[in-house]
């Protein structure tokens, strides 16, 4: 090897290193806003530096931008806590600051007293945020089912298509199949294990996918899910979801109008304690593939994308993703910023060690953590460190 040869070689060395290094050294660290919280489950961000926190309880509380505790907001309907049952998410209307409305979903009994479902709630919080006003249940999943598990319950506010597409007054709502009734879900006449769309008033917009067909309930955007408790949207407009699988199997997908993806016909994972489901099928025609799966099972919680650069470039574009069952936030890197394959998974927060509820990017572009925990459930921000 020639000198002037050795020395670029040297150079890309020393060039793939630092950027080996720069990519590994990038981290958070976590900084505990607010603790006392019980089982926190999903998060909002109101002005001032404020939040509005969900406790699986049953409880909407306001944390201060000191992490003091404000008491529960009057207003809620009844709510069938239990299980893995309670006050479950909370969205602000992308019109919020206008407006106060905000919309929550929930685990609602039945008027008989028999059995429960998801629903969706909207409501205007008042100017003293002291109390919900204007309740309004706008969708029940049906059945009722006498179960305390698998309520999915994600709500997303969709937009327009395109990278700059705005809000077009529809949400999505995702729904588990609760455990004991999985053959459901391939079953268009009920809302078990699927993604409904509707529109912010409940009413059921015209171009859903099973408008019009007979037998089909007109709020089902996909089905065949177990039971998705993560979504979030792309900048692009695409829907971002994440489900439970059974052991094994857990799954991202990209649900699009009127898919089938798959539960309990083919799945990555297996009964618990072992052996096949159903026919121990991964893939069928007419079901769609899962972009990505986890074996084993991490449990994953809320998702969201990054769109900011506190954390440096590389970070931009990611997916963050909670884990229930081991404890950590997901990073995920993609082939491309926003969308394409997984690339790439690292874990964050495993120091801290609790179950991570619910993931989310604040107004400031940082990111923002609930833990599962009670009677010390957390909400932690991520400070970029090194
Ligand atoms: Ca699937």
């Amino acid at each position: 090897m020639r000198v002037g040869q050795y020395r670029r070689a040297l150079v890309a060395i020393v060039f793939i290193a630092s950027g080996c290094l720069g990519a590994q050294a990038q981290t958070v660290r976590p900084e505990i806003v607010a603790t006392g919280l019980q089982n926190p489950w999903a998060l909002a961000f109101l002005a001032g530096g404020r939040f509005l926190v969900t406790e699986r309880p049953g409880r909407l509380r306001v944390v201060e931008a000191d992490g003091k505790l404000g008491p529960p907001i009057a207003g809620l309907p009844a709510i069938a806590s239990g299980g893995q049952g309670g006050l479950l998410d909370v969205l602000l209307d992308s019109d919020f600051a206008r407006n106060r409305r905000l919309y929550f979903c929930f685990s609602e009994p039945a008027a008989s007293g028999n059995g429960n479902s998801t629903a969706l709630a909207r409501a205007s919080l008042s100017a003293d945020q002291a109390q919900l006003e204007e309740v309004k249940v706008i969708f029940s999943q049906q059945p009722k089912v006498a179960s305390s598990a698998h309520f999915g319950c994600r709500i997303v506010e969709s937009r327009a298509p395109g990278p700059s597409g705005q809000a077009d007054g529809k949400l999505f709502l995702t729904l588990g199949e609760r455990f004991s009734r999985k053959d459901d879900a391939q079953k268009l006449d009920n809302h078990l294990g699927k993604v409904v769309r509707i529109n912010k008033d409940g009413s059921v917009p015209q171009d859903n996918p099973f408008v019009g067909k007979p037998g089909a309930l007109p709020e089902i955007w996909s089905y065949g899910h177990r039971n998705v408790q993560g979504a979030t949207l792309a900048p692009d407009g695409t829907l971002w979801t994440n489900e439970h699988g059974p052991q094994g199997g857990d799954e991202i997908n990209l649900p699009k109008p009127g898919a089938n993806y798959g539960w309990p016909v083919i799945t990555y994972g297996e009964n618990y304690g072992g052996g096949k489901i159903g026919e121990g099928l991964t893939a069928k025609a007419g079901m769609e593939q899962p972009l990505h799966y986890w074996v084993p099972s991490i449990a994953p919680s809320g998702m969201a994308f990054l769109s900011s650069e506190r954390y440096g470039k590389a970070w931009r574009g990611n997916l963050f993703v909670g884990s229930l069952k081991f404890a950590y936030l997901d990073r995920i890197e993609l082939s491309e910023p926003f969308g394409g394959k997984v690339v790439r998974e690292s874990k964050l927060l495993a120091e801290v060690g609790e179950r991570i509820r619910d993931v989310r990017q604040g107004p400031d572009g940082l990111l923002y953590v609930l833990t599962d925990s009670s009677p010390n459930g957390k909400l932690i921000r991520l400070l970029p460190g090194k």
